[in-house]
């Protein structure tokens, strides 16, 4: 059954576009998470209010409206402190959740191997134990559904020490798992190595199928995939290892990128980087911002890559791509579309010089867009 929920954001009045942009991906990842937005509610404040978050007298306000319009939750479009949470959860009468809660909550959902799932279930309990060290009221009245859901039997896990308990056996399972995923790599580096990254719902999966003649899943929804696969792909006779990985968005919490390490490696590991792109987002240059520092966030920044500028197809008109294509001129830059596969041969073609520069021992040089 879904859920329902006010959306809150507080936006400095010199950057409206900014709040709205986030406030549609914040709808979106609700979305996914099975949640239906009734209300959204935008504070225009310079700064944000260091005990309530919106204020006090807002606070309040809002709590009258959840209960009036009878939500199940009030999503802050926000990385709340854990006093905000307490604060708040004291004058709003339902489930108090934020961006992080949302996204840890679709990762939940998305979990399918076990190596996800524990990594899931770990930056939950680190999320929740740093909430636990304010708020721990807030946390024994969630109830179910969203911000509660867990991969493992974290779901009402309250108790601080049997958190950190936890915690160290997950990290250990982790580890092992790390291990063998080594071993693999150290017999895969025989192989050109490319791996796809992007912000979720870029087009990895899509590409990756059309790279590698296979069938994973492909979706509108955000993060649906999690983990990572590697295929073989043949392009003019040599044999290239594509990895999809997870996807990325602004302000991905912390606690997952750590609790992804391994997973994210693949990117480290690569000897080429594919960022996937969606072009069809006008704002896809920001988007390009945020892979680029999460890539340096994991030590990567300065692998070499090539732009994948997809779903040109969407384009509202050949103008437009002309327009990009001029822009972009003289850069590392592909332009295709993974759905009718036009740009497809050109983006083959890229990859195998980089192939054979690497098979000649030649350094692959970085560029940037
Ligand atoms: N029109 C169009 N749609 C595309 C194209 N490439 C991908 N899509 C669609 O975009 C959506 C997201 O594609 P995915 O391949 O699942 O994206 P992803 O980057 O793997 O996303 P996550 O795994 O969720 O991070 C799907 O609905 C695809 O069908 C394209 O070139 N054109
Ligand atoms: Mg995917």
């Amino acid at each position: 059954m879904r859920e329902k929920a006010i959306v809150v954001s507080v936006a400095h009045p010199n950057d409206l576009a900014e709040a709205q942009r986030s406030i549609d991906e914040l709808v979106a990842l609700l979305d996914t998470a099975g949640v239906d937005v009734v209300d959204v509610i935008v504070q225009k404040r310079r700064r944000i209010d260091p005990a309530f978050y919106v204020g006090k007298g807002k606070a309040k306000e809002i709590g009258e409206l959840a209960q009036h319009l009878n939500v199940d939750a009030v999503v802050f479009d926000a990385r709340l402190s854990p006093k905000h949470v307490r604060n708040l959860s004291s004058v709003i009468p339902v489930k108090v959740l934020d961006r992080v809660d949302v996204i840890l909550d679709i990762f939940a959902q998305h979990a399918g191997s076990s190596e996800a799932k524990l990594q899931v279930e770990l930056a939950q309990l680190q999320h929740r134990l740093a909430r636990l060290r304010v708020a721990p009221g807030a946390l024994s009245r969630l109830g179910g559904g969203i911000g509660t859901r867990g991969p493992g039997e974290t779901k009402l896990e309250i108790d601080r020490r049997r958190i950190q308990s936890k915690i160290v056996k997950l990290k250990r399972k982790l580890r092992k798992i790390e291990k063998v995923r080594q071993q693999k790599t150290k017999q895969q580096r025989y192989f050109f190595r490319v791996a796809l990254v992007g912000y979720t719902s870029a087009g990895k999966s899509t590409l990756m199928n059309r790279l590698t003649k296979s069938h994973f899943k492909e979706s509108e929804k955000l993060f649906t995939t999690l983990d990572t696969f590697t295929r073989a792909a043949w392009i003019n006779g040599a044999t290239i290892l594509v990895s999809d990985t997870v996807g990325f968005i602004s302000n991905l919490p912390t606690e997952l990128i750590a609790a992804f390490r391994s997973t994210l490696m693949v990117a480290n590991e690569a000897d080429l980087i594919l960022v996937v792109v969606d072009v069809s987002k006008p704002d896809f240059e920001r988007d390009i911002e945020v892979v680029e520092s999460t890539l340096r966030k994991i030590g990567a920044g300065r692998k070499p890559r090539i732009y994948v500028f997809n779903k040109i197809d969407l384009l509202p008109s050949r103008v437009m791509l002309e327009r990009l294509m001029d822009r972009y001129a003289g850069e590392e830059v592909v332009f295709v579309s993974a759905k009718t596969g036009e740009g497809l041969e050109d983006l083959k073609a890229k990859i195998y010089d980089y192939y054979r520069r690497w098979k000649e021992g030649k350094p692959l040089t970085p560029v940037s867009p």
